[in-house]
């Protein structure tokens, strides 16, 4: 069996399960499911559980945005949390999640391990502007093997400032995995899958454009270069799984 049937019969088991035991009951391994289990459902804060049942996660879902169903995985949006953080904290994740927030790697290794997921960066500069980042995969590897980054082919209207990160470690001040002699995250002010060292940096400093030094905002170079800080830039996974429901029309 293809690994996206067993996927799908997966999911078509937790569906049965849930539909036996009443609504109630309904445990969404992530933001698509609870959208799947109803299309009236607006962007917000939610309960999720990629694990198991025993161990809920609250998470922001995008519920409008290019049809619905993301899960939001880091989200900035005003300056109000700290992200230069070690690397345990970017492990078990940080922040409010109804504002600035990073969902912790080995969450997102649950929500990426057992389903496949594309990748949507949504950004906005302080003049109106709306750019986005489409990658057409996106995964994780475990702790052990670094966190490394796998993604897709790119699409969308902001540049692709992702894909020279491809296959790259996570690195964080005080564990350099980058391929720099020197320290990425330390020098930048932001953890990331850095090489040496970024094409993008949304976990750097919030600020207006020309408060912080070059290269420590949180900016997507392709769009508005390295000097420039976003006023919000948001990364968010969906299942991309043959078996996903219908989704609201573009
Ligand atoms: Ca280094």
């Amino acid at each position: 069996m293809k690994m996206l049937q067993v996927r799908c019969f997966v999911a078509l088991l937790g569906f049965l399960a849930s539909a036996a035991t009443g609504s109630k009951d309904f445990l969404p391994f992530d933001c698509n499911e609870i959208y799947c289990h109803d299309s009236t459902s607006l962007s917000g804060v939610y309960t999720i559980f990629p694990g198991d049942p025993t161990t809920p996660l609250q998470v922001f879902c995008d519920m409008n945005t290019d049809r619905g169903g993301w899960t939001v995985f880091l989200q900035r949006m005003d300056g109000t949390e700290n992200f230069y953080r070690p690397w345990s904290h970017y492990k078990a994740g940080f922040g409010n999640m109804a504002g600035e927030y990073w969902l912790g790697l080995e969450n997102i290794l649950l929500l990426t391990v057992r389903k496949e997921n594309e990748l949507r960066v949504d950004m906005e500069d302080w003049e109106g502007g709306k750019r986005y980042a489409k990658y057409s995969s996106f995964s994780i590897d475990s702790e052990v093997d670094g966190y490394q980054l796998h993604l897709g082919k790119f699409t969308g209207n902001a540049g692709d400032s992702l894909t020279n990160h491809n296959n790259m470690k996570f690195s964080t001040f005080d564990r350099d995995q980058d391929t720099w002699s020197g320290n990425c995250a330390k020098t930048y002010l932001g953890a990331f899958w850095n090489t040496n060292c970024h094409y993008a940096s949304p976990t750097g400093l919030y600020a207006p454009p020309g408060l912080v030094a070059g290269n420590q905002g949180v900016f997507w170079s392709s769009w508005k270069g390295a000097n420039y800080g976003m006023k919000t830039l948001a990364m968010k996974i969906r299942s991309v799984s043959a078996c996903a429901c219908a989704q609201k029309p573009v």
